[in-house]
Order: C-alpha cells, then structure tokens, then sequence
C-alpha cells in the first residue's frame, strides 16, 4: 500500500474527556507519522462543509451542534494505508457496534458522542479533501521520522 495522510480529528466528547493524548499515543505506537495538529473551535460554515455529504440527513443539525459545541483536536497522519489504518482503529461509527480496542470501542456508548472523526477510505479522496479543508499547505509539516527503517521494510 501506498505512503498517503489522512485526516483525524479529536471531537468535542473527547477533549471535553481528556482523551487528546490517549488518542495521539495510539497513533504514535502504531508507527504513524504526525504531520499537522492544531487546537480549533470549528465554526457554522467549516462544520457543514465538513460534513455535506449529511447535509439531507435527519441528524445533520444534531451533528453540526455537536462538532461546533466545544473545541476540537484536528491532525494530520501519514503513513503506509493510513487512512484505512486509522479507520480500523477507531472502529464503528457506531461505539456500541464497535470492538473493544479500537477507539470507539474502548471509550464511547452512544452513536452521536463517537469522540473521534477520521477520513473515510471507501470514499476516493475524502483525506486529501479534509486535509485541505482544515489546514493550509503550510501548516503541513515534512520532517523525517528517525524508526522509519524500522517501521518499514
Ligand atoms: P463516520 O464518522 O464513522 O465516518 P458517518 O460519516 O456515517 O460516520 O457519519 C458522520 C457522523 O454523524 C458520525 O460520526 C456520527 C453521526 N451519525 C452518523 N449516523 C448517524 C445516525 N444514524 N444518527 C445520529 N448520528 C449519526
Ligand atoms: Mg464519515
């Protein structure tokens, strides 16, 4: 698989419940590389670009109010198939569906509080997209990782 980044971000739930270092740690250990973070409130128009394809759901308000309730943690993660890598880890959309282990297993119970977002890998370009809808290309940040050779064959 090919070295790609992906978008993450920590929710409102999981700032509000300390878990912004848990989470970095599971993706530090698994070997990803971070290459952008920062620290955000997100506003009205970011949250329904963000989510659009919701955009004719019965929950859109719902979830535009809660991504918008608090500050989030949004980061940048590169690495071989990250993006499916890090869907893997986080599970579910659902928590309850979700396995003890991944994130939303380990840390949610209801649908509407899943503490953490990452970008989809069946929809073809959604990391790159989010990427570009959360930070400008400064932000992102080309720095060598020192275990690469051991990460990597
Ligand atoms: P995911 O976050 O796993 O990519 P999604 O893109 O289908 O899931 O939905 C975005 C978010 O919307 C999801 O994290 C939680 C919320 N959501 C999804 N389906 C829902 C539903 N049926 N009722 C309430 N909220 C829902
Ligand atoms: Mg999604």
């Amino acid at each position: 698989a090919d070295t790609e980044r992906t978008f993450v971000m920590v929710k409102p739930d999981g700032v509000q419940r300390g878990l912004i270092g848990d989470i970095v740690s599971r993706f530090e250990d698994r070997g990803l590389k971070m290459v952008a973070g920062k620290f955000m409130q997100i506003d009205q128009d970011l949250a329904e670009e963000h989510y659009g394809e919701h955009a004719d759901k019965p929950f859109f308000d719902g979830l535009v109010d809660f991504i918008t309730s608090g500050p989030v943690f949004a980061m940048v993660w590169e690495g071989q198939d990250a993006t499916r890598q890090v869907r893997a880890m986080m599970g579910e959309t659902d928590p309850a569906e979700s396995a003890p282990g991944t994130i939303r297993g380990d840390y949610g119970l209801d649908l509407g509080r899943n503490v953490i977002h990452g970008s989809d890998h069946e929809d073809e370009g959604a990391n790159e997209r989010e990427i570009a809808l959360f930070f400008d290309e400064e932000e992102l940040v080309d720095w060598d990782q020192i275990d690469e050779s051991w990460l990597y064959e």
